[in-house]
């Protein structure tokens, strides 16, 4: 059996499990957009059911949150999204009398280096040889597992796997493996379309001024989140704000009107100073046709509304949404997101002011002494590595979490990793050397460890170890 029919195999199976719950279900996801889409899955599916559950979200496969969890009183544990330290999910599960056969593991994370999977039930790329960094993130398995319990009645869970898989940053290049099984069955089935085209057009439905300047990826210093620019440019393009008495979208513009906005945002983005080719500001988007709410209208937008719930402390409105939930709580979400967008702007123009450059090709971006959201790490990172500024570079965003501890977070370049480099690695290593946890995937991983003088030293040192593996 190939690698992929395999991790297949373990989805059904895994599928199987799920349609024969009667609860209660207790289930422990991560806060990200994978963590939180694959928590809507399980929300939705056992609701279906009629079986009883609770989703909870958390940081991290830490003492507490498994400790709590096992505290519940389920037919079966999911733990999802947050690593495979089966070990450390069993010493708490006996420490309660809970049976092994009783926990299901979705993840996509790099295995510890020793470990027993058979205790459990594991779902996980990376048992196969596939590099779960790039293909079957959590929402992803998720989503095909619910989707075959549903009885394949329930398409809308296929859309959630996109959205997800958006938010790991596995779908944007097109979708191969276990990805491709899931949007080809999202399209057969209705739920998705895919559309190629500039970044700036992908959201057809905010105002034009905010569609335009509101994207992150890729992140273009003194244009991105900016909506006095994208005020200006529609002006200077000659395009107006209001049509019939509401502000205009992308859907509205004529086909002239499109190519005179375009120009005018490619002139302006190379009077920044800002090298970045036409081929790169082209993407590919999947947008949901049946769904209602604007802003939930494409897996980028939704993602986003997400990914900011769950870095706001509002993890369990952004479960609700995943569910299938809107109205009340998504009109509440939309403040949120519109907070979470103003800060996001703000820390990266920080991000950029404060960038140092080590070995020519690291980036450490220190915000220790500054009041930053410990949850918007992973997302400062994943911009700037993804931005034309720092692509060719590995960035590591280094902050104080909650409990003062120093928290890192690394992203490198592909092609860094088709070469050979590990962050993953690189991360085990230094919370080895400083005390502290630290994992992940090659292409972007974390750690968070004592705080020290010699932290970013030894920081650079641990990179600068995995680049010159890369032969770099
Ligand atoms: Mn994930």
């Amino acid at each position: 059996m190939s690698s992929h029919d395999k991790l297949l195999n373990s989805i059904h199976e895994a599928s199987e499990l799920l349609r024969g719950c009667r609860g209660p279900v207790a289930v422990l996801t991560h806060y990200d957009a994978d963590g939180l889409a694959a928590g809507g899955v399980m929300a939705r599916l056992l609701a279906s059911m009629g079986v009883p559950f609770v989703v909870r979200v958390c940081d991290a496969l830490d003492e507490a949150s498994v400790a709590s969890l096992m505290e519940i009183d389920a037919e079966r544990y999911v733990v999802m999204d947050l690593g495979s330290d089966i070990a450390a999910i069993l010493r708490a599960a006996r420490a309660r009398g809970r049976s092994p056969s009783s926990i299901l593991v979705i993840d996509h994370h790099k295995l510890p280096e020793e470990g027993i999977w058979e205790e459990v039930t594991l779902v996980n790329p990376e048992l196969y040889g596939i590099d779960g960094g790039r293909y079957a993130c959590a929402s992803v398995t998720a989503a095909l597992m619910a989707y075959y319990a549903s009885g394949e009645s329930d398409p809308y869970h296929l859309q959630l796997g996109i959205v997800g898989g958006v938010g790991d940053m596995q779908l944007q290049e097109g979708a191969e493996g276990i990805n491709g099984v899931l949007v080809r069955l999202a399209v057969e089935a209705g739920v998705v379309e895919q559309r190629r085209d500039f970044v700036f057009f992908l959201n057809r439905k905010l105002p034009i001024y905010r569609a335009i300047t509101w994207v992150f990826v890729p992140y273009i210093p003194r244009f991105s989140g900016r909506d006095d620019v994208g005020l200006n440019i529609v002006e200077k393009a000659g395009i107006p704000r209001e049509r019939g008495g509401r502000e205009i979208t992308v859907g509205d513009l004529t086909p002239d009107e499109k190519e005179r906005l375009l120009n005018t945002i490619l002139e302006y983005i190379a009077s920044l100073g800002v090298r970045i080719s036409a081929e790169e500001l082209v993407r590919l988007s999947y947008v949901f046709p049946r769904e209602d709410a604007d802003i939930l209208s494409t897996a980028e937008d939704f993602m986003t509304l997400l990914s900011a719930l769950g870095r706001m402390d509002r993890a369990h409105d952004a479960v609700l949404i995943a569910s299938g939930a809107r109205g009340e709580v998504l009109a509440r979400a939309i403040g949120v997101l519109e907070e979470r967008r103003r800060l996001l702007r703000e820390f990266l123009e920080a991000a950029i002011e404060r960038a140092e450059v080590h070995h020519g090709s690291i980036v450490v971006i220190d915000f220790r002494d500054l009041g930053f959201n410990p949850r918007m790490s992973g997302s400062v990172s994943t911009i700037l590595s993804r931005s034309p500024v720092y692509r060719d570079k590995i960035v590591a965003v280094i902050c104080r979490d909650r409990e003062g501890r120093a928290k890192i977070s690394t992203r490198a370049p592909r092609g860094l990793v088709d070469r050979g480099l590990n962050l993953a690695r690189a991360m085990a290593r230094l919370a080895r050397r400083l005390g502290g946890v630290g994992g992940g995937h090659n292409v972007a991983a974390g750690a968070t460890v004592e705080d020290s003088e010699r932290l970013k030293e030894e920081l650079v040192g641990e990179l600068a170890r995995e680049v010159e593996a890369a032969g770099g």
